[in-house]
């Protein structure tokens, strides 16, 4: 009881500042803002059967990077797909506005899943082939988890949120943990890797760590309550908790215990083949990113408001967001909304009473192994890269992103 207060308190500060700087005579009364005829939706059977979004919403993913760009194999002009973080709320994304990570673009296979089949194999005494019936008789699980993009990076040139770190989704999953189907296999103790596939020839393959593999990797045919989309790996992809978006394989369809780290369509060269010191190397570490403000918004005015946005770490769960309102001199630790699940997005807020004067607004994580989400300097030095002048970070960009908010209210992107 007693540790709540100091929040209390807070909030009842926020409230005075609340009050004190919004105009309440503009909001209208709720009643008699009955419906004229012809300002309903219609109930078309479609409606009916399911359920669109208001037409006043029009929050929409882009092609990534901004315009597009084939995939590498020339399948799809869209080979990469961005989420509208400056508009979420909460730390689910909807299945219809998650990022889309494809090696082939647009192309996206069409899978019937009653002809679809799983196979377990390789250093295994039992190969075992499943349909997605016998998937869904097995125990199941349901957790949220994010999926990043090793490639989701912040650029100088990166206007809004979307752009610089749309490449990342939290969904509620649900499916069998990997390790059910191996045991059920019987895996061999001298199998230090698996190889997983999805059904489109080599493309989704990786090589992941047998300790991963049986730790809390899933088989997941659902996604937010319903099936997976196409784009999301329908009828069934693997999940990997906190390892870089790459080793999702979507459209699953075999996993093979092997002796040994297997080249795949995913190795871009900087992935490590020793089993202990991959699984911190494919890890997304402790990052975090202001949605709102962010890049692109408009301030209407000094004043209260309050500052949200996302934290993640492939580490576990977010145990800290820090922000700083004056760019950095002094951070303030922000509220985390909810429960900070392992391995999800955690939405954090702190209200901030803006003197109408240029400033930049940054956030900082804190995972629960105790990594703090390092600053763009601090990334340059390590690689011994001059920060500005487009400094593009090599490998994962977990590094902090700077709004600066404009004396106007206008919020631009502070990377150099
Ligand atoms: N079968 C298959 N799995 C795949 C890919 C792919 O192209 N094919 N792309 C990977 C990449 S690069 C990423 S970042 C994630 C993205 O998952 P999402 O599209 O559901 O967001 O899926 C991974 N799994
Ligand atoms: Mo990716």
């Amino acid at each position: 009881m007693d540790s709540k207060r100091p929040d209390r308190r807070r909030f009842l500060k926020g409230g005075a500042a609340l009050a004190g700087s919004l105009t309440l005579g503009a909001v209208k009364p709720a009643l008699g803002q009955t419906p004229e005829s012809g300002q309903f939706i219609k109930g078309t059977d479609e409606m009916i059967a399911y359920g669109d979004r208001s037409r006043f919403v029009t929050s929409k993913r882009m092609p990534h990077p901004p315009g597009g760009r084939e995939s590498p194999d020339g399948f799809g002009l869209v080979f990469h797909v961005a989420a509208p973080l400056q508009d979420s709320v909460g730390m689910i994304t909807p299945s219809s506005l998650h990022f889309v990570g494809t090696t082939r673009g647009s192309y996206i296979p069409d899978i019937d899943p009653t002809e679809h089949r799983l196979m377990i194999h390789g250093m295994v005494d039992r190969p075992l082939t499943f349909t997605m019936e016998d998937l869904k008789r097995l125990p199941s699980v349901t957790r949220p988890h994010f999926i990043e993009c090793a490639g989701n990076r912040s650029r100088p040139q990166h206007k809004s949120v979307q752009e610089s770190h749309g490449m990342t989704s939290c969904a509620e999953w649900t499916g069998v943990l990997l390790s059910v189907l191996l045991k059920e296999a019987g895996v061999k103790d001298s199998a230090p890797w698996i190889v997983a596939e999805g059904a489109e020839e080599v493309k989704g393959a990786s090589s992941i760590p047998m300790a991963k593999a049986m730790d809390d990797c899933m088989v997941a045919y659902g996604m937010n309550g319903e099936a997976l989309r196409p784009q999301q790996g329908f009828p069934v992809r693997l999940l990997v908790p906190g390892f870089e978006g790459i080793f999702h394989s979507k459209y699953l369809r075999r996993i093979k215990a092997v002796d040994r780290y297997y080249m795949t369509y995913s190795d871009y060269g900087h992935l490590n083949r020793e089993p202990e010191r991959a699984a911190l190397g494919y890890q997304i570490g402790p990052k975090s990113v202001i949605t709102f403000p962010s890049g692109g918004q408009q301030l209407p005015g000094k004043g209260f408001y309050q500052i949200s946005g996302l934290a993640w770490s492939g580490g576990g769960a977010v145990s800290k967001v820090e922000v700083s309102t004056d760019g950095g001199r002094r951070w303030m630790d922000a509220e985390i909304k909810g429960t900070a699940y392992r391995m999800a997005h955690t939405r954090f807020g702190l209200t901030w009473n803006w003197d109408g004067k240029e400033t930049e607004l940054l956030s900082r994580c804190t995972d629960e192994l105790g990594q703090v989400q390092p600053a763009r300097a601090q990334v340059a030095e390590f690689f011994n890269a001059r920060a500005g002048s487009g400094f593009s970070v090599p490998g994962q960009d977990n590094s902090i992103q700077p709004w600066r908010i404009a004396s106007d209210g206008a919020v631009h992107n502070a990377i150099t």
